[in-house]
């Protein structure tokens, strides 16, 4: 499959989390809408209100809508926008972790809860304690610790904080100095809470320093990504403003990373995110973009392709608009 392929062209479908369960594919995308509100930095033309969940028996099968699975009417601590969302299962139980804005207009993570991979997910009433920002990424290590990996630049807030604290006034690093981090944290076992507090995961470049704000081709701005290959951790992630998803590997949960390159270089649409998955001993990329809408960046739609290796571990990149 060196074509990528769209996999759910009757609806704007965005932020494609695939995962195996039960020997399926599931999805669970972001559910994109036209809201008419005008485009902005902040992303409020982003203005998504429930989530969907997608199967598929295998990669070029046909792939199930499961129907409606989460809607933002019945959040509690509900206020607008429901971003980028993951779903891990533990004990037979499925547990969601979603973006939203509570009713101060701040992002936090939420979680909800389902006995299938296909929902419906019952909300908690309240928001991760101490948790902020977006896009949730749960990973489940082979330790049996599950870890979740958020944070997202402009829109998603992450630049209102350091050292999980809000700061004031809220600025992004100079160009000289050390790029944000996104956050990595373990999560309790009962998997409604953080165990600690989040941590930075740090990405390094080839000399071993951090990477730099002002270096936009390889810096962190959202959609967080975690495989494993080979014993390795990979960490994917969009630079956002430079339009790449790019990955850093390295030897633990919590990093460092070590920067490695690109995967997948623009795709037409503003945003770019990803996740990716081994089923039945291929690797694939999901992905977005926002093609059959004409360019219309809060209307995308999620696509697959199948991703490659090198002997020495290193992802063979992707064209965003050729492939
Ligand atoms: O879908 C809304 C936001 O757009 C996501 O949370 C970001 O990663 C970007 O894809």
């Amino acid at each position: 499959m060196n074509k990528s392929k769209y996999l759910y062209p009757k609806d704007y479908m965005a932020d494609p989390s695939a995962h195996v369960f039960e020997d399926k594919i599931y999805i669970y995308p972001s559910h994109d809408r036209e809201s008419g509100i005008p485009e902005n930095d902040n992303g409020d033309h982003f203005d998504m209100q429930d989530y969907h969940v997608f199967s598929l028996e295998d990669v070029q099968g046909d792939v199930v809508d499961h129907g409606k699975v989460l809607d933002v009417k019945d959040i509690p601590w509900a206020g607008r926008q429901l971003w980028d969302s993951d779903v891990t299962e533990k004990n037979g139980k499925y547990y969601m972790y979603f973006s939203m804005k509570d009713k101060n207009d701040v992002f936090r993570l939420g979680v909800a809860v389902a006995s299938q991979p296909y929902g419906p997910f019952v909300p908690q009433e309240h928001p991760i304690k101490g948790s902020y920002s977006i896009d949730p990424c749960a990973f489940k290590d082979a330790t049996g610790d599950y870890y979740l990996y958020f944070g997202g630049i402009w829109g998603g807030q992450l630049q209102f904080y350091r050292n999980n604290k809000i700061i004031s006034p809220n600025e992004l690093p100079q160009d000289h100095e050390d790029a944000l981090s996104p956050k990595v944290v373990k999560l309790s076992a009962d998997m409604l809470e953080f165990s600690e507090e989040p941590k930075d995961l740090v990405i390094l470049d080839k000399n071993g320093n951090p990477l730099k704000h002002g270096d936009t081709q390889k810096r962190f701005f959202e959609a967080s990504w975690m495989h494993k290959y080979q014993g390795r951790y990979y960490f994917s992630y969009s630079t956002g403003d430079s339009h790449l998803i790019c990955y850093a590997i390295g030897d633990n949960p919590y990093g460092p990373f070590t920067y490695e390159g690109v995967i997948l270089s623009p795709v037409v649409g503003w945003t770019t995110h990803h996740s990716i998955l081994e089923f039945k001993d291929k690797w694939y990329l999901f992905y977005h973009d926002s093609v059959p809408s004409g360019g219309k960046t809060w209307l995308r739609s999620m696509k697959v392709i199948e991703l490659t290796y090198d002997e020495n571990g290193h992802i063979m990149p992707i064209d965003g608009l050729s492939s």
